[in-house]
């Protein structure tokens, strides 16, 4: 069943352990029902692109200037990922090495902050990510971060409470988007904002960049200074980071990336990143895009019927997070609950979650990867009247009926087979 039988042929020989746990992984990303909003399936062609005698060579440096001899192949591939990269977001420049987010995130403070400067994103906890200048990251220890959040009354960012904010503080870097954020980000009024305090606009797409390149969400690209994502999720590529950035700012972040903070690139990622970028452009990715919207509101439409508190009350894109404390069951049990029921999501903080963030009050849940098995709405009220009775028999501890359900959810996944297993 693997997707490339001779190379498993070759590990269950040598190594019949890692053999196993892969072939285990695959059943069970093809027999459950995978709804974290930040995961998904690649296809056929991109795993095997990533799997591949590519990472048997370094390359340090950028196609035409590298650091070691024999880059025949390798300069051309990396060259076609920047190309279709510039086309897919129209972008001047980009740059396909960094290792993942996280990485590409580093890289951009590499290029433009000494430490101790003042830098801002959204917190955590309002759906930021990590990177953006929370406390415990390197970000928010190196640098002084001041984080805006959403209000409590709508759970979307107000976006004159980031401008009094941005005008007292004056941050060089600023931060828009992130891990949590269930609603459309105005990169436009994020720029205004950027341009009156004199900071840096860095969009971090990661979550949204295959709806920006399927036409399923606006644009970052005429907006801000930089673009960080990452590839895997609903761009559906490799996991892997790129960054994207006007003409002015190209040679900082090249810099920034090799040799400020990375060695050589994974060639193999490159390559899979290629043949990602190559598959956004194509007519059914816009199709793609569009149907994981389509599917995350069908989910958050039927959850709200059935007394859900979903944080600003309902989904523009692919992600829903929502509050279980009128279910009375914490995020946590609940999400461990609904694995059992074969429903994989995250446990997540809510917005002013008086939990903590290990025992938060909240379950983030999102369509990429259901929507890349080909599900459509009809299932959608399926998995959210599955997701109704797994909570319930959180509550209850009723391991029976998370069985139950669990059947029913196989019974489902393989009538919808997931690209590249
Ligand atoms: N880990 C990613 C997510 O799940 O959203 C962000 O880094």
């Amino acid at each position: 069943m693997c997707y490339n039988p001779s190379m498993h042929k070759a590990l269950t020989e040598v190594d019949p352990e890692i053999a196993r746990l892969i072939e285990a992984e695959e059943k069970r990303q093809r027999e459950k029902i995978r709804l974290i909003p930040s995961e998904n399936y690649t296809s056929a062609a991109v795993l095997e692109a990533s799997g591949t005698v590519l990472q048997n060579k370094y390359s340090e440096g950028y196609p035409g200037k590298r650091y070691y001899e024999g880059q025949q192949n390798i300069d051309p591939i990396e060259a076609l990922a920047i190309a279709r990269a510039k086309a897919l977001f129209a972008v001047d420049h980009a740059n396909v090495q960094p290792y993942s987010g996280s990485p590409a995130n580093l890289a951009v403070y590499l290029a433009f902050c000494q430490p101790g400067d003042t830098i801002m994103g959204m917190g955590l906890p309002a759906g930021g990510h990590l990177t953006h200048g929370w406390s415990v990251s390197i970000t928010g220890k190196y640098f002084r971060s001041v984080a805006y959040g959403v209000r409590k009354e709508t759970g979307r960012v107000d976006l004159d409470e980031v401008r009094e904010l941005a005008k007292k503080e004056k941050p060089k870097l600023l931060w828009c988007g992130g891990t949590a954020i269930p609603r459309t980000i105005d990169f436009a009024a994020f720029a205004d904002i950027a341009k009156e305090v004199g900071a840096i606009l860095v969009a971090d797409i990661a979550h949204i960049a295959g709806l920006i390149a399927g036409g399923a969400h606006p644009s970052a690209s005429a907006h801000a200074d930089i673009i960080s994502t990452t590839t895997h999720k609903t761009l559906r590529g490799p996991r892997g980071g790129m960054l994207m950035c006007k003409g002015q700012h190209a040679g900082a972040i090249d810099k920034a990336v090799f040799p400020g903070l990375q060695g050589g690139p994974h060639n193999q990622t490159t390559a899979g990143i290629a043949v990602a970028l190559k598959e956004a452009s194509t007519d059914a990715f816009k199709k793609y895009a569009h149907a994981i919207v389509e599917n995350a509101q069908a989910l958050a439409t039927e959850l709200s019927a059935r007394g859900y508190d979903l944080v600003s009350g309902g989904t523009d894109n692919h992600l829903i997070l929502v509050d279980l404390t009128n279910k009375e069951v914490p995020g946590k049990k609940a999400a461990q609950a609904l694995d059992k029921a074969g429903l994989v999501l995250n446990y997540n903080s809510v917005p002013f979650d008086p939990r903590k963030p290990f025992d938060p009050s909240g379950i983030r849940l999102g369509t990429p990867a259901v929507t890349s098995r080909g599900m459509g709405p009809a299932e959608m009220r399926q998995i959210g009247a599955w997701l109704d009775r797994g909570v319930q028999a959180a509550r209850t501890a009723d391991d029976a009926a998370l069985e139950k359900i669990a059947g029913e959810v196989r019974e489902l996944t393989g009538r919808f087979p997931a690209p590249g297993l």
